[in-house]
């Protein structure tokens, strides 16, 4: 009897019930269901069933729509095309206590429609190019913890929208455990009552990390193709054709779409000329960074619109045939939380036989955050640990220039990695010189002979070496002096190129053009160029370091402060340079 009147017919309930505020189960059942409907709070992939509860729903809460409150923070015209929304007063500091928090403007976010237009950022060659009616269908996976609401629910729609329908094939949300109420209930019933059924969620019921969650993302994705997304992404005008269509004819191909920047401040869709893009890097101590096609890939290439083969990927948004995405051995499953797998897949997919290619007609934008905000158990330096575990098994000797910067992991538990050794072996993976020489060969090894001279530290006779004094090297900075470390820090590692240059990873020692009183000029470190001028030296068995264009030595002065100039060359021991190793 008591069952009968809580679960009444759906006439009862249109004609007697006002509209109910909240669909929270009441009173006393024990089942997980209220008014017939499924609503289990662990509410799971399979769980998700879309449409076909969408008319019990409907019938329960008539006239009351939870998210209407939503849809009216929306201002119309609002970050439309792209622009930047810009607040004012009381709003302005709210979204600035709020950017602290949640490392993106929300406040703005929310301002903007979920299915704003973007600026077309392609080049304009892409246009003309015609894609295969069959191309392969995807499963797109997003995975998420804590993410704030309209960046998820945006980056879904824009998936939505911007997708020919006959190939998603379905959309997996991953959520890794997150605790904000609002991805809990209430995203549960936008999925049922707003999305399609190709929605699909499932939810980790432990913290699992980006790398775990992808896999679970994986194993339930049923399309030809995977293609994975961070949770705050908007997709351009046909952005998955030019990835499918490369996939179809490279069934071993890794392709990214040029990644476009969405501002975290104004939530701007920054777009330049639509020709220039970098590719990616990465650095020795292990960090991943942008770089600058090489030649000899716009030529391999042919057009500024063909597949550009990349040395990494920055990690977030890629697309691989499933299959290939297997067999090439996934991800490394006991890599934590965040950081360094986009390293570890990209040496892996080149160095056993794949591809991975910059697809320029496919552009996605990305809000990119300066910080994290969302918690690393056990404040582990996940990226430091996970990108230990990716020089282990894939950088073979190499490994030295990346412990040089990371000292401190030689003696961390990184875990063990038997198991992407064993499979390394098992398909006759190349060397990392392999990848090197043929992947990346404009990448500067520091103590190589092909590329140096000269390495290590250099010191001047009163035990003074030259140091990069903790600046951060993205930037252009004066270097200095400080007194010798005795074992190889990587703040006092320095090369004497075959270029002649006196250089670091990216860095070249370069000479001011306004000097002081006394004729000193000052010396900086700026990007390598490559071309000599302004940044050749000249290296005497006496030990000096003589800048070509200017005729100045290199001097430490009086070697009480730590500054560095260029002067006139004279007998002085405050000229006098050697490296640690010299390169016979
Ligand atoms: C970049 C990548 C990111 C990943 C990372 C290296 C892009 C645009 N982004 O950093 O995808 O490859 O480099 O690891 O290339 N997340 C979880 N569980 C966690 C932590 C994160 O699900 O424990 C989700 C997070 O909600 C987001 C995604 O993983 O959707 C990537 O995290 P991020 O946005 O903080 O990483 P990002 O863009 O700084
Ligand atoms: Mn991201």
């Amino acid at each position: 009897e008591d069952d009968q009147q809580q679960m009444p017919s759906r006439d009862f309930m249109a004609n007697r019930i006002p509209p109910v505020r909240s669909l929270k189960p009441v009173g006393k059942r024990r089942s997980n269901t209220i008014n017939g409907i499924q609503v289990d709070k662990n509410l799971d992939y399979f769980d998700v069933v879309g449409s076909a509860d969408l008319s019990k729903l409907e019938s329960l809460d008539r006239g009351f729509d939870e998210f209407a409150a939503d849809d009216a923070k929306v201002v119309p015209g609002f970050g439309e095309n792209g622009d930047p929304v810009l607040l004012k007063g009381d709003e302005a500091e709210e979204a600035t206590r709020i950017m602290a928090k949640e490392a993106f403007n929300i406040v703005a976010s929310d301002k903007i429609s979920l299915h704003r237009v973007v600026p077309d950022t392609r080049d304009p060659l892409c246009q003309a190019v015609k894609y295969d009616e069959d191309l392969p269908n995807a499963s797109i996976i997003i995975i998420f913890t804590n993410e704030a609401w309209t960046p998820l629910l945006r980056t879904i729609w824009s998936v939505l929208d911007k997708t020919p329908g006959h190939l998603l094939k379905e959309i997996i949300l991953v959520d890794d455990f997150s605790d904000k109420p609002y991805l809990k209930g209430k995203l549960d019933r936008y999925i049922r009552k707003k999305l399609p059924s190709k929605v699909r969620l499932k939810r980790l019921s432990k913290r699992s990390g980006l790398i775990r969650a992808r896999l679970t993302g994986a194993r339930l994705a049923t399309g030809d193709n995977l293609l994975f997304l961070d949770s705050h992404c908007e997709c351009g005008d046909d952005w998955y054709q030019p990835l499918a269509q490369r996939i179809k004819d490279e069934p071993n191909a890794f392709v990214v779409p040029i990644i476009d920047v969405i501002d975290d401040k104004t939530m701007e869709y920054y777009h330049g000329n639509g020709v220039y893009f970098q590719i990616g890097g990465f650095s020795w101590g292990g960090h991943f960074n942008w770089v600058d096609i090489p030649q000899h890939e716009q030529i391999r290439r042919g057009s500024t619109i063909a597949p550009t083969r990349t040395p990494t990927m920055a990690g977030g948004l890629f697309a691989v045939n499933r299959q290939t995405f297997w067999d090439f051995g996934s991800y490394d499953e006991e890599m934590d939380v965040w950081g360094g797998e986009n390293l570890e897949m990209s040496f892996r997919v080149w160095q056993c036989g794949g591809v991975l290619e910059t697809i320029p007609c496919s552009r996605v934008g990305h809000i990119f955050r300066s910080f994290h905000p969302y918690t690393f158990p056990g404040n582990k330096d996940t990226h430091g640990i996970n990108t230990a575990r990716t020089v282990e098994v894939w950088m073979d000797d190499f490994k030295r220039l990346f412990y040089m910067n990371r000292p401190d992991l030689l003696s961390t538990d990184i875990g063990d990695v038997s198991k992407r050794l064993e499979f390394k072996k098992q398909r006759q993976c190349k060397s990392f010189k392999w990848y090197l020489d043929n992947i990346f060969p404009q990448k500067f090894i520091l103590d190589d002979p092909d590329h140096s001279f000269a390495y290590g530290r250099v010191r001047n006779p009163n035990n003074h070496c030259l140091d990069t004094l903790q600046n951060d090297e993205k930037d252009t900075y004066d270097f200095g002096i400080y007194p010798c470390h005795d074992y190889v820090a990587a703040s006092q590692f320095f090369s004497f190129s075959k270029k002649f240059d006196i250089r670091r990873e990216d860095n070249c020692a370069e000479v001011g053009e306004i000097g002081n009183d006394l004729g000193q000029l000052p010396v900086h470190m700026v990007p390598c160029h490559g071309k000599g001028q302004d940044q050749e030296w000249i290296h005497t068995k006496q030990g000096r370091l003589i800048h070509k264009l200017t005729n100045k030595c290199l001097d430490i002065g009086s070697g009480i402060s730590d500054k560095l100039f260029a002067t006139d060359c004279k007998a002085m021991q405050s000229q006098i340079f050697f490296y640690d190793n010299y390169i016979s």
